[in-house]
């Protein structure tokens, strides 16, 4: 397998992997950075990548495969920009890849495109899912076979406008003492055509059972929600954006609510952090990306991986980054 805290690929930038283990091989599928040279700001406009790639590896050998250009925005018709951050779920014989993009109108909306293979190409669908909105799709499937979908980001992912339950182009983030903006989590109809229901919050409490409060940024949710179930416990983990760490929450059901528990990943190299937890044979790896091989440039991102081990109570043991 290829060496752990390193570029999965160096010959383009690759961020936000969401990993998966498909016909015995780990497959990734991550943002594509596309470098420029504009300036960086709060509504993410550094972000302009057109189009998306798949790596995947195994532990036969040191060898990443990049599976090459599976989707372009050119293809997609109600996109305008910004393929963000992507994930896939394997269902119906049929790899769902789900991704973030900017509609017509500018805004964010989430799309959905179909493969027979895990590596695809992608052929995608002409209307984004209905009633879906900001960024960050992360599908999980539950033992039942029930698909959850879960989103959401925070300034440019504009989730804050959709606080009051519609969209509202000034609305903002609320006071420090009232509760976060919660993330969303929608389950997907069999056929995968659209959401069952609304899009219901994902509430996160602390120790003593109180939602976490808007100005807790050491702990509250930004972007990048990712689900697993480890010894039938469900994980949720996210960023903290703003304070640049992976965190994550606990709970009883995929739904929620989820208690907070601690850090997974310190800060990287960079202003975004973005993961996702995968077991593979009999290990769990953390997959992640920093800003290393560009020298800091936020939006030249790089793919890596390393172990992530639990204790015995459960609790995941914080990792570090570290680099080679
Ligand atoms: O890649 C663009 C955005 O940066 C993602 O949607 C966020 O999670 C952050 O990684």
């Amino acid at each position: 397998m290829k060496q752990q805290n390193t570029p999965l690929v160096t010959d383009i930038f690759t961020a936000d992997p969401s990993a998966h283990v498909f016909n015995d091989r780990i497959y990734v599928y991550p943002s594509h950075d596309f470098p420029h040279n504009g300036e960086d700001n709060d509504n993410g406009d550094e972000y302009q990548m057109r189009d998306y790639h798949v790596l995947s590896l195994d532990d036969k050998s040191d060898e990443v495969i990049d599976h090459g250009e599976v989707l372009h925005q050119d293809q997609i018709p109600w996109v305008s920009e910004q393929l963000w951050a992507p994930d896939v779920v394997f269902k119906n014989n049929t790899y769902y890849l789900f991704f973030p993009a900017r509609d017509k109108d500018g805004n964010f909306r989430l799309g959905i495109a179909e493969s027979e293979k895990p590596e695809g190409p992608f052929s995608p669908r002409k209307e984004c899912i209905p009633e879906s909105f900001s960024i960050d799709p992360c599908s999980f499937i539950d033992d039942d076979g029930e698909v959850y979908i879960y989103f959401g980001g925070l300034w440019g992912g504009q989730l804050e406008k959709y606080r009051t339950g519609t969209f509202d182009p000034n609305g903002t983030e609320p006071n420090k003492d009232e509760h976060a903006v919660w993330p969303k989590v929608a389950s997907m109809k069999d056929d995968m055509s659209e959401f069952k229901a609304t899009p219901k919050d994902i509430v996160i409490l602390d120790e003593n059972g109180s939602p976490l409060l808007a100005g807790d940024e050491a702990r509250r949710y930004f972007e990048d929600p990712w689900m697993h179930k480890y010894n039938g416990k469900y994980y949720f983990s996210y960023s903290t954006g703003t304070t640049h760490t992976i965190v994550y929450a606990t709970g009883d059901s995929p739904l929620g609510p989820f208690t907070y528990q601690g850090k997974i990943l310190e800060p990287v190299i960079g202003w975004t952090t973005h993961h996702s937890i995968v077991e593979y044979h009999g290990k769990w790896y953390l997959f992640y990306h920093d800003c290393e091989l560009s020298g800091g440039i936020n939006h030249r991102r790089t793919v890596k991986y390393c172990e992530l081990n639990y204790n015995p109570d459960g609790s995941i043991q914080t990792i570090t980054p570290t680099y080679n």
